[in-house]
Formats: structure tokens, C-alpha cells, sequence
């Protein structure tokens, strides 16, 4: 853990901001944004401006008081939440000059906007959101801009709005392009024919949701693949096990291939095809795929129960204490900054394939990659 945060930070200094389309159709459902002229707008993403000029950081801040911090947490729905918001809550301690003010909003997109506004009315020196779905942000955005409050966004993204500092963050629809490119890599590699796949998807209206969708889709009409059907688990366990159950019902002996938009989705997955005795792994009935990484997903990699597994990093927080610190000492950061990911698998199942011609490595799953997971 430490080695890969280390990795991190250095990288952070190094990251080269890259313009953010924050592209995603947004369709989905949007905050229920409580203030009276809030209008959900469904304006496409637009294009971020390479540099962001922050809105002066309060000057009490710089005078050595600790910088306050508000952190609106999407929730505690799985084993990355618990990571990010770990992460969070190490760099943004009292001991490093920070008092953070975290809010877990339970997967509530209007509790989330509701912690937002608190923060205003706090008077913190940041705000940090990690937005539960991407819409319906730009109303509150403005307040804190209004405010002077720089805000910068984690993990998902905002759609239909541009009005913050900064983004940390995965290239989700190039996580879903991943999983489908190695799927093809793969089943060519083993000689099979035809791929029927089912997909537990994320939560609705999320971007990583919408991103992995997006990316594994491309996948799925280039190839020619059967996509049986798609429904939400919610990014958790009980999700996962649920839809799990209802596929094994209704697709019994007919599907080859289940997609999971995160690890937890995956474990709920694996307890629905015990039950229903359908074999999953590398050399069985089922090709299960996963997203995330964590540890207690590579763990299942290593048991040959999730054949491949690709990472989303939630160890954003280096990232964004480089960025605050920036700003503080009067510079500009850049708008977005990507976080560096790798794509899991047992020596089988490792395969050469590339995104969009280019070509991608494979990190193979051993008892040194699971300790130094996060
Ligand atoms: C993705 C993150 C997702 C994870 C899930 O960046 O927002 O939310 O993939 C988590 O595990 O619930």
C-alpha cells in the first residue's frame, strides 16, 4: 500500500493534466437539487479549459490555521468506497494542518447536495465531492463559486457542469473498452465461438456506470456479441446477488460471460452461481469479469473465481492535497489529472490485446501485487 501511494504522489507531481471532455450522455437519473430554481440541465459535458484559475483560497487559511476541508463522500457501498475515503481521511488529517469534514451521503444524491451547502454556509476553504450521479451539479457549483470555495471533484465525474478546479479521476469508458477488447483477446486465445453475455451494471446514472457501459458496449457491437441483458446491482454485494439470481432464473444454460462493474457486484455474483451449481473461472462455464481491483478481488483472480479484473484506483487523495497545496502557494492547477490504473489476471488468462491500436499490459495476480493492493 504504502509503495503504490508513494508511486502516487510522484506521480502526481508529474501528471500531466489532460483536457477533460468528462464525456457521458448523462441520461440517467439526475440530483434531486432542492433549491428553488434548480433545473437538472442536460446539457452535454463541456470541454474543461486546460488551466483553472481557482477562486482566491481564503486567507485565514495560509495564516498556518488548519485549511478546512468539506468532503461529500458518495457512501460506504463497497471495499473501493472504503479505500477512497480511507485515503481521504489519512492525507487530510489534523496532523498534516487539515480539518476535514466528512459526510458518507449513503448513495443520496440530495443528502449529497444538501452536505454541499452546508460546507458553504461552514465557511470551509475547499470542497471535495465525489458526485454520486453526474448531473445535476451545476446550480450548487455555482454557489460555491459565489462562495470563493474552489471545488474539486474525485472519481466520478460531473456532466453538466465545468464550474470546479479540478477532476481526479479514471478514464472509465477505457476501463469498459479494456474488459471488452481482452474478452475478444481472450475467447479467440481459447477458441470460443460465440460470447452471450450478461452485465450487472453500477449504479444508474453514475459516470463510472455510464463510462464502463459506454466503453464494453463498443466492444459488444464491434464483435458481434450477445448481450442478453443489463441491470443495475448498485455497486454492492446484495446488488450483485440479487440480479444474479434473477439471471440464473431467467438465462439458465444460455450465457457464457457476466460482467461486473465492481468487485462487490462480483462477490454478490459468485454467491448466486454457487447456488445455482454454475461453474465460473478460467476453465469453466462462466467467464466472470470484474472492475475495481481491490485486494479482496485480486483475491478471488488468485482463486481462479474472477478472470479478469480491472482496476479503478481509489487512492485519489495524494492527488488532490498536491493540488490544494498548489493552489494555496497562488498557483493553478490543471483541470484534470488521471489516475494511474492496471488490468489483473492469472498467467491463463493473460492476453495481448489493445484499445484503439494501443497496446496493453497485463499485471499478473501473485501474493506481492495482493499485498501491495489497496
Ligand atoms: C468508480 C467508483 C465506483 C467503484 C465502485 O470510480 O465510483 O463506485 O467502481 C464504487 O466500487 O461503488
Amino acid at each position: 500500500m504504502k509503495k503504490k501511494l508513494l508511486g502516487l504522489m510522484l506521480a502526481a507531481t508529474m501528471a500531466v493534466g489532460m483536457l477533460a471532455g468528462c464525456g457521458g450522455s448523462g441520461s440517467a437519473d439526475t440530483a434531486a437539487d432542492t433549491s428553488s430554481d434548480a433545473a437538472a440541465t442536460e446539457a452535454p459535458a463541456a470541454e474543461a479549459e486546460a488551466e483553472a484559475e481557482a477562486p482566491a483560497a481564503d486567507a485565514g487559511a495560509a495564516s498556518g490555521d488548519l485549511i478546512k476541508i468539506g468532503f461529500a463522500q458518495v457512501g460506504h457501498e463497497s471495499d473501493w468506497r472504503t479505500a477512497s475515503t480511507k485515503s481521504c481521511q489519512d492525507v487530510f488529517s489534523e496532523a498534516n494542518g487539515y480539518d476535514l469534514q466528512f459526510v458518507d451521503c449513503d448513495n443520496d444524491s440530495a443528502a449529497q447536495l444538501e452536505a454541499v451547502r452546508t460546507f458553504i454556509e461552514s465557511g470551509v476553504d475547499y470542497i471535495i465531492i465525489d458526485p454520486i450521479v453526474a448531473t445535476g451539479w451545476d446550480t450548487v457549483l455555482t454557489e460555491c463559486s459565489d462562495a470563493g470555495i474552489p471545488v474539486i471533484v474525485i472519481d466520478r465525474t460531473i456532466d453538466d457542469s465545468d464550474n470546479y478546479t479540478a477532476w481526479v479521476g479514471s478514464d472509465f469508458k477505457n476501463e469498459g473498452l479494456a474488459a471488452g477488447e481482452w474478452l475478444k483477446a481472450y475467447v479467440d486465445a481459447k477458441g470460443i465461438s460465440e460470447v452471450n453475455v450478461l452485465v450487472i451494471s453500477g449504479s444508474t446514472g453514475a459516470s463510472a456506470q455510464i463510462g464502463r457501459s459506454e466503453g464494453f458496449d463498443e466492444a459488444v457491437a464491434k464483435y458481434g456479441w450477445n448481450k442478453l441483458d443489463e441491470q443495475t446491482g448498485d455497486f454492492t454485494e446484495d446488488g450483485g446477488q440479487e440480479v444474479m439470481e434473477s439471471y440464473c432464473k431467467s438465462y439458465a444454460g444460455k450465457f457464457n460471460v457476466v460482467v461486473c462493474q465492481n468487485d462487490n457486484e462480483a462477490f454478490g455474483a459468485m454467491t448466486a452461481m454457487d447456488n445455482a451449481g454454475i461453474s465460473y473461472g478460467p476453465g469453466n462455464d462462466v467467464i466472470l469479469i470484474s472492475f475495481d481491483a481491490c485486494t479482496a478481488g485480486l483475491k478471488e483472480v488468485q482463486a481462479g473465481k474472477i478472470t479478469a479484473d480491472f482496476e479503478c484506483n481509489p487512492l485519489a487523495a495524494p492527488f488532490v492535497e498536491e493540488a490544494i497545496q498548489t493552489l494555496q502557494s497562488g498557483g493553478s492547477v490543471d483541470k484534470a489529472i488521471y489516475m494511474e490504473e492496471h488490468w489483473y489476471a492469472l498467467p491463463d488468462a493473460i492476453v495481448d490485446f489493445s484499445i484503439d491500436g494501443a497496446a496493453q499490459s497485463m499485471t499478473e495476480v501473485t501474493d506481492a501485487v495482493i499485498e501491495a493492493q489497496y
